[in-house]
């Protein structure tokens, strides 16, 4: 029996997809304008970023985080309608943006230890995901350059770990593709056996009650200032009820005035409200 009861089913073929194995492929969900748009953005701080600082990261793999302060058009691919559609399904409303960095994986990169995204919550399994992770082919996944693998059905269980004879599928998929995957799915990324790259971008959702793996107000500072209401909510600007995230006993998209001053809340007609509801942002799945 799956652990989820969703009765709210839009996507029928991709939602039993990931409550059955665990992940789905939506392919052709970028065009190509945008992923060169995007690649232009991204390539100056590969290029002059350092290769990984642990196995985990990768030696043979390049990493960027921050990136909605350093790539604007990362945000089409966090905010991808395809994609958001599913993770309504799965996580709260006001859900969060819990991590969004590129993994560019050289040739030479040996495979990453398995391991499932949302972990950090810390609570026994199996249980429903706390998290909903997502990567983004920027290059084309193949079977030997470092495709990300995963282990069909593992998200639904308990204290098993991978046993040495797993089945495990390469997500191989055109650039331009994404896989979507619950947080509780073990995986890894693959060796890069090839002789080219292959960049990945991973924007991971998390319920709006956990913490975010990069702490993501601080990582994009001013440049919230220029994303939608919804970048912005899943960056922290925004309520869970009954009033978790509020600052100064108001809704945190106030911060973004440019006369916003927490040294001034006073009495005035505002500070009466405990937090501004005109904010809200309700999720396209109510
Ligand atoms: O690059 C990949 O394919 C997967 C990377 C990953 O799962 C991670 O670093 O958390």
């Amino acid at each position: 029996m799956s652990c989820w009861e969703d009765d709210d089913v839009r996507h029928p073929g991709q939602l039993e997809l990931i409550q059955g194995q665990g992940y789905v492929v939506i392919e052709g969900a970028l065009d190509d304008d945008t992923l060169k748009r995007f690649r232009g953005e991204l390539q100056p701080y590969l290029d002059a970023g350092p290769f990984g600082r642990n196995d985990f990261e990768g030696y043979r793999s390049k990493r960027v985080y921050a990136m909605l302060a350093k790539t604007p058009t990362v945000a089409a691919l966090c905010e991808h309608p395809d994609v958001l559609a599913i993770v309504d399904e799965f996580l709260m409303p006001n859900y969060l943006l819990s991590s969004c960095l590129a993994i560019d994986v050289h040739p030479g990169e040996t495979a990453q230890s398995f391991h499932f995204d949302d972990g950090g919550v810390n609570q026994a399994r199996p249980r429903r995901p706390a998290g909903i992770s997502t990567i983004w082919a920027i290059d084309d996944f193949t079977d030997d350059n470092g495709a990300t693998e995963v282990i069909p059905g593992s998200h639904l269980w308990g204290d098993e770990r991978p046993a040495d004879d797993a089945e495990v599928v390469k997500v191989t998929m055109p650039a331009g593709s994404v896989v979507v995957f619950a947080g509780t799915l073990w995986h890894r990324g693959g060796a890069n056996v090839s002789d080219g790259n292959r960049l990945g971008i991973t924007p991971q959702y998390c319920e709006p009650w956990a913490r975010q793996l990069e702490n993501m107000i601080l990582a994009a500072g001013d440049h919230a200032r220029n994303y939608s209401d919804r970048i912005k909510a899943m960056l922290g600007y925004s309520i869970t009820p009954p009033f978790m995230g509020y600052v100064d006993g108001r809704h945190p998209m106030k911060c973004l005035d440019p006369d916003f001053d927490p040294a001034s809340t006073g009495d005035g007609d505002r500070s009466r409200v405990f937090w501004d509801d005109e904010y809200r942002f309700r999720s396209t799945a109510d």
